[in-house]
């Protein structure tokens, strides 16, 4: 696809599990923003940018995980119910889809991925697709604030995109209470614009 627009849309990981209240990882009230996130999909779409999806997805077994020395619930374990798009969300007709882990890798941002072995990092596909398109400008907005939206934003302005992200269509796990506000400081820190809507 050819985009008409250096501005791209990235959708992070709204999968049924971070989503959906009965979601191994739900994440509170984060179906409250997916209206807001289907409204920049359809501007996106209708404006002929490149819009590009994000999905956590995991092998069953994973350091990334509580029961194998990790932090999370199991979620998002590929093809699993959980591992889907919402159903809400609107998915434009000539999106693409960037998996990250499918080597078994885990990671927050959807640039990168990591061994979960050696903690080698590789570079997923998305800044390859974004190059292609002529990107130079990004929109990320998704689940979670404090993890995945965060490390995406991140990498994206330390790789030379400028980047916004809307506070009304992004929803943080808060594991500990502030973890969501503390990630959208960083992010502002570190030159990522931040909109309300
Ligand atoms: C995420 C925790 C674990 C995310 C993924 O998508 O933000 N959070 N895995
Ligand atoms: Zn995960």
């Amino acid at each position: 696809m050819i985009s008409s627009s250096n501005r791209a849309l990235i959708v992070v990981d709204v999968q049924n599990d971070f989503v959906d209240p009965n979601g191994g990882l739900s994440v509170k009230d984060a179906p409250t923003v997916i209206p807001n996130i289907n409204a920049m999909v359809a501007a996106a779409r209708d404006e002929g940018r490149l819009i590009v999806y994000t999905q956590d997805w995991h092998p069953e077994t994973t350091p990334h995980f509580a029961k194998d020395g990790g932090v999370w619930p199991v979620h998002c374990v590929a093809e699993s119910w959980g591992a889907h798009l919402f159903p809400d969300l609107l998915v434009a007709d000539e999106a693409v889809f960037v998996k990250k882990g499918t080597g078994g890798e885990d990671g927050y941002s959807g640039f990168t991925v990591r061994d979960p072995e050696t903690k080698a990092e590789s570079d997923t596909e998305l800044e390859t697709i974004l190059k292609r398109n002529s990107v130079e400008e990004v929109d990320v907005v998704g689940i979670a604030t404090d993890y995945c939206v965060k490390e995406t934003a991140l990498d994206a302005r330390r790789r030379g995109f400028k980047t916004t992200v809307y506070r009304s269509c992004m929803k943080g796990v808060d594991l500990q209470a502030g973890d969501a506000e503390a990630a959208i400081a960083a992010m502002a820190d570190a030159g990522v614009e931040v909109r309300d809507a």
